[in-house]
């Protein structure tokens, strides 16, 4: 879409708006954009650190090789999130979560920003980087209940072992209960908004699959078209900060 093209909603999606029960929302990197935060792929400014790409420093084989390593790229991503903010689409969303008789938020990001702005009871499919968890007991903490040790890795209060980010790297299981529970309000949506994501990643990526497969009116937010595009009944090209207050007007 050119970019001075004016976004509009629909007749038909601001009715399906208005008459919904139950509605899911999915959220990935491009809602925290409009904040500042890099996105993982695509959008031009994708997530690099020291000349390594993402999916290498956030890696299981890197945490097996340079903990410290990963403590310092998180410390580095949690710096940035503290001066910054939420944006229009996470003040939409949290917004949203009254309007509707049951309303999910679900989010493959783990900078905390829509609790920030509000949002409760938000589905974190890849974990937050705002906690660590134990590598040998599995315990959870908050990072501010917790100290480092000479090389800067944080160390458990309970046993004393290696604390590691609350995060979920390619190839690790996303946190127990956590997709079960997305998937059952999927399978019972009628409106269904996947804002922000490329789509790429799974099972995230299957939730609109399971909403639009069980009947849900499928609505993609993203400047880009992605996989999952041609399967949605709607797809509003723009960005989720202009686009998201639209429903309000
Ligand atoms: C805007 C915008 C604006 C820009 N407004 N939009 C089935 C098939 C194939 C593979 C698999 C499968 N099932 C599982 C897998 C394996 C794997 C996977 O999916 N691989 C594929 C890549 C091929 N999945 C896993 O490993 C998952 N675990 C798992 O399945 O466990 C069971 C299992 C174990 C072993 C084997 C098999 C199964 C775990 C996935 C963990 C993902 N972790 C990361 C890193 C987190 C840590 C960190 O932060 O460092 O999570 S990867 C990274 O990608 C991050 C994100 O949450 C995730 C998704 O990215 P997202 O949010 O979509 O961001 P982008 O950057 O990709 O896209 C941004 C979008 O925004 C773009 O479209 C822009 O256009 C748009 N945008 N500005 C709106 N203003």
């Amino acid at each position: 879409m050119n970019a001075n093209q004016q976004v509009t909603i629909s007749a038909e999606l601001r009715r399906r708006f208005a008459e919904a029960h139950r509605v899911l929302v999915l959220t990935g990197a491009g809602v925290s954009a409009e904040s500042g935060v890099p996105t993982f792929r695509g959008g031009g400014q994708s997530a690099v650190w020291k000349g390594m790409p993402f999916d290498k420093i956030s890696s299981a084989g890197m945490l097996e090789r340079n903990l410290a390593e990963v403590w310092e790229w998180f410390n580095y991503r949690r710096g940035a999130l503290e001066k910054i903010g939420p944006n229009q689409a996470h003040l939409a969303l949290a917004q949203w979560q009254t309007r509707f008789e049951n309303f999910t938020l679900v989010t493959q990001n783990v900078d905390g920003l829509h609790q920030r702005a509000g949002s409760r009871d938000v589905i974190e499919l890849h974990g937050n980087i705002w906690r660590a968890r134990c590598l040998s007991c599995s315990a959870k903490f908050d990072l501010q209940d917790t100290e480092p040790d000479s090389s800067g890795v944080l160390i458990c209060p309970d046993c004393g072992n290696h604390l590691r980010p609350d995060v979920v790297l390619f190839g690790e299981m996303l946190p127990a209960g956590a997709f079960e529970r997305a998937a059952t309000m999927a399978e019972t949506s009628d409106l269904c908004f996947v804002i922000g994501t490329s789509a790429l990643v799974y099972p995230a990526a299957g939730l609109p699959e399971i909403a639009r497969a069980a009947g849900a009116y499928t609505v993609e937010v993203n400047p880009e078209r992605t996989p999952l595009s041609d399967m949605c009944n709607e797809v509003i090209e723009g960005k989720a900060g202009a686009v998201l207050p639209l429903f309000e007007i």
